[in-house]
């Protein structure tokens, strides 16, 4: 098969995310470096760059948790929501856009190149850069998080040793059916890939609507990684994927805690700052011409994320263990 790879200055891509059976199959992560005290990439904050999309749910889940633990050594650069041919594009001109401040590059895939002449996987964000080396450190985002977490010396730990086990089996759940199930349902190829989605994505936010019927957060009495990685979802669900993924069985809305959990997390310290609504409707709306082929941008709805939330009395603290 062919793969990802630059031709006549054009980055193609030509790698094919579905199944036989019409199942979206995301492809694997590759960049997979870790950050550790002995090895080329030291636990130095400063050192560390992240490109990013404020649309993208999985670049978005890792400034949120840098945010949140004060990892702010880390420097952030935002691309074009956007994506056109060539991919992520960066764009100062446009609001809430940035340069590539590190390398100077007009699009992602130039890092990616950069980092890997041979590179022929896919170019997404998040991608975590060593200014350093300047080379890619890694482009998956749960590893990212986790990294956030255990390699830097933080503000507080929402991915306490002792719950780790948890979280993890908390996120790969969430990952399978909420996270990447709106994409299963999404970018299905057949009724029946859908269907399948659609079912694992409803039943499993009927029970995450349960289950914090009784605890503020998802694990453990505290704010974790898996909470965040909960949001970045939730918070695009009512303007995005309900309307442009076809996941409209229900809203987020009409579930009464997990609504309350997303207004809740959203209007935690910090949180709010790394939300961008029109980076978010922009990228989908217009870049899956296939799902969207005039383009056109959905209005609504108004979300109401700075409501009142009633989750304080919940057992759960909001600031995580430090
Ligand atoms: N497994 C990756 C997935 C990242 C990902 O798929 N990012 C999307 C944006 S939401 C992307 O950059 N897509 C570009 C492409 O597929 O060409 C992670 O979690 O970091």
């Amino acid at each position: 098969m062919a793969r990802n790879m630059l031709v006549d200055g054009e980055w193609q891509h030509n790698v094919s995310e579905t199944s036989d059976d019409g199942d979206f199959q995301r492809e694997e992560s590759v960049i997979r470096h870790r950050i550790t005290e002995d090895g080329v990439f030291p636990p130095e904050p400063e050192r560390y760059h992240l490109y990013m999309s404020r649309a993208c749910p999985w670049a978005h889940g890792t400034l949120i948790t840098a945010k949140l633990l004060g990892l702010d050594g880390i420097t952030v650069d935002v691309v074009d929501p956007f994506r056109a041919e060539n991919g992520w594009q960066f764009t100062p001109e446009k609001t809430d856009c940035t340069p590539d401040t590190v390398n100077g590059f007009d699009y992602l895939y130039e890092a990616y190149v950069h980092a890997d002449p041979d590179y022929t996987g896919r170019v997404t964000v998040p991608l975590l850069w060593d200014k350093e080396e300047n080379t890619a450190v890694n482009n998956e985002s749960l590893d990212i998080l986790r990294m956030f977490n255990t390699a830097f010396d933080t503000a507080r730990d929402l991915y306490p040793e002792q719950i780790r086990d948890d979280i993890d089996a908390r996120m790969q759940d969430l990952y399978d059916t909420i996270n990447n199930g709106v994409y299963r349902a999404g970018f299905a190829g057949s009724q029946d890939a859908y269907d399948r989605a659609i079912d694992d994505l409803f039943t499993a936010l009927n029970r995450y609507n349960e289950r914090l019927a009784e605890q503020r957060f998802l694990v453990g009495n505290q704010l974790t990684i898996a909470d965040i990685r909960l949001f970045q979802t939730l918070l695009r669900f009512d303007p995005v994927y309900h309307t442009h993924f076809k996941c409209n069985v229900k809203q987020i809305s009409d579930y009464p805690n997990l609504h309350g959990f997303l207004k809740d997390v959203y209007q935690l310290q910090g949180v709010a700052d790394t939300v961008n609504m029109a980076h978010i409707k922009e990228h989908y709306y217009r870049t899956h011409p296939s799902l969207n082929p005039k383009r056109i941008v959905a209005r609504g709805p108004d979300m109401n994320l700075a409501g009142p939330h009633e989750r304080d009395a919940l057992p759960g603290d909001p600031l995580g263990l430090t």
